[in-house]
């Protein structure tokens, strides 16, 4: 469903986020959402950030997922130029586990939000079902694809209750 016109944009800082966000474009892929993935670094590419948050909603996409790592600007950042959702994922640095990222994104002041997500894969994994949710509003094909995704991952733990037998 990647660029059939997009209603995720899925943005990272950096190619080295990707082996994180691999797991989010997977999850929105499976789940038929359509997203579109990008490259866009606050501190590296600041232009391309801003005119990247001003155009979202004018290319209809409905959600922003921005991935970052250490000083995590990106997220809080387009979040301010952009009235659409955005979904913050912090990424698992090397230096500071993560901690450093989670810190940058989650502690924004009153008045502009991200919904930040956990570090790392599990927060990448939420961050497509949190986009996905908020599509399946006005969307029950997603919607569906949501159901069947959790059914699924109930089935799975009860049909494997043994630990030691996957
Ligand atoms: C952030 O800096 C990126 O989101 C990435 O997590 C981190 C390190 O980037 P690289 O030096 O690996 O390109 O902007």
């Amino acid at each position: 469903m990647k660029d059939q016109m997009a209603q995720v944009g899925l943005i990272m800082g950096s190619q080295s986020d990707w082996e994180t966000m691999q797991h989010c474009a997977k999850l929105l892929s499976d789940l038929g959402v359509p997203f579109e993935q990008e490259v866009v670094s606050a501190h590296r590419t600041p232009d391309k950030m801003f005119s990247y948050a001003e155009s979202a909603a004018k290319r209809q996409l409905k959600v922003i997922i921005a991935a970052a790592g250490g000083a995590a600007h990106l997220p809080g950042m387009v979040a301010a130029k952009t009235p659409l959702p955005v979904i913050g994922v912090p990424i698992q640095s090397k230096t500071l586990n993560g901690i450093d990222s989670l810190l940058s994104i989650v502690q924004m002041p009153a008045g502009i939000p991200v919904l930040t997500m956990s570090i790392g894969v599990s927060g990448a994994k939420n961050a497509a079902l949190s986009a996905a949710a908020i599509l399946a509003l006005n969307n029950s094909d997603i919607a569906e694809a949501l159901n069947t995704f959790r059914k699924q991952q109930s089935e799975h733990v009860t049909n494997h209750p043994n630990p030691e037998i996957k």
